[in-house]
């Protein structure tokens, strides 16, 4: 491993905007597809490789694949706890696993059930001493409406109150061209109530200003994406205003963008934009499988694209922990850790 490779492995990282079945990595895939054969699935179906671009229609396409390959607990137990030591692996400290909670009919899996999963897969880690705090957001498909959306927000409220602190909050995701915002207001209003963060994916595509602005108008806790939210790629500057005004991190995902075909280079990544502004912007995966990536390559990718210095991007991974959805008490853990492992860091 060369020296920089080295530096961003070591460099103590928080990762906000990572969808558990997209961050399934090759190996638990083969594992996967050793356990479902009959599937004919192929490795080159799951993955977005180095150099390949794909439309976002078709990053959709993968995903339904790897929903064939996780359809029951015992896949989706193996699938997050593969998914929380690679974290773990490459420097990640604290983690917000997100994901939909699926219903499979044939095998028995029910949305709770789902849930359930996920978090014993954190409490397995956990009790294994892997050194990641990860706490979980319930995920809304956009596609499936209204009904399903409110569904989601009471489940993920049961959650937030039995899983001890665990599940911490809500995103909205999916295919950003299908469905309107305005139908899961009510959903997301309630959600806020009940003391639910919001995270969710805005202007991920172009053209989509008047939900965007609904949306801010909640407001969310944290943004994914929101790469056609500034005025030079048809957004606007009100919309700008209101994410500046009510200090709205933005998770921000390099080679997703680029490989989804949203943003075409990474010197135009709008990480540029919210950087140079001094607006909170936190660096993540979104699929670290799909796109065949992890956090230390998309920092060491931010700084070489933008020039930044080692002690630029250690001060982005600090700022991180700012945006978390967990208690003031983790975000000061997670400092006094920070602190206590510059020195190696920086040797
Ligand atoms: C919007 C995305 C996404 O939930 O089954 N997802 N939604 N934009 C993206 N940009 C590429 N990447 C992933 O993980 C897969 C699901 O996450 C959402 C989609 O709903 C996808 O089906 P889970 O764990």
């Amino acid at each position: 491993m060369d020296n920089e490779t080295v530096f961003y492995r070591e460099l103590p990282k928080v990762e906000l905007h990572a969808h558990l079945n997209g961050s399934v990595s090759s190996q638990t895939i083969e594992k996967l597809i050793g356990r479902k054969p009959h599937l004919n699935i192929e490795h080159s179906m799951t993955a977005i490789g180095k150099g390949q671009l794909r439309t976002l229609d078709e990053c959709f396409e993968v995903f339904k694949v790897i929903h064939k390959l996780v359809d029951t607990e015992e896949d989706i137990l193996m699938v997050a706890t593969d998914v929380i030591k690679e974290f773990a692996a490459d420097g990640v400290k604290y983690l917000e696993l997100r994901s939909t909670p699926r219903e499979e009919k044939d095998t028995g899996l029910t949305k709770r059930s789902y849930i359930e999963t996920v978090i014993n897969a954190i409490q397995q880690c956990k009790s294994e001493g892997v050194d990641i705090d990860v706490r979980f957001l319930v995920a809304i498909d956009r596609r499936n409406g209204t009904e399903v959306a409110m569904e989601t927000v009471k489940l993920a409220e049961d959650f937030m109150l039995s899983s001890d602190g665990l599940v911490v909050g809500l995103d909205l995701s999916g295919d950003p061209t299908v469905g309107h915002g305005k139908d899961l207001l009510p959903a997301l209003q309630r959600a806020k109530n009940s003391g639910l963060k919001l995270s969710l994916h805005l202007s991920e595509v172009p053209s989509q200003l008047e939900e965007t602005d609904l949306l801010l108008n909640l407001p969310p806790d944290r943004i994914g994406h929101g790469t056609f939210l500034h005025p030079a790629v048809g957004g606007s500057q009100s919309l700008v205003d209101k994410v500046v005004k009510n200090n709205i991190p933005l998770e921000l995902c390099l080679t997703s963008n680029v490989k989804g075909s949203t943003v075409a280079r990474y010197s135009d990544h709008h990480f540029k934009y919210w950087y140079q502004l001094g607006h909170p912007s936190v660096i993540c995966t979104d699929d670290k499988g799909v796109f065949c990536t992890d956090l230390s390559q998309e920092y060491h990718l931010a700084a070489s694209t933008f020039g930044l210095s080692r002690a630029d991007m250690w001060k982005l991974s600090q700022q991180a922990i700012d945006c978390i959805f967990a208690p003031e008490a983790v975000k000061q853990q997670l400092k006094q850790k920070w602190n206590d492992l510059h020195p190696q860091v920086f040797k």
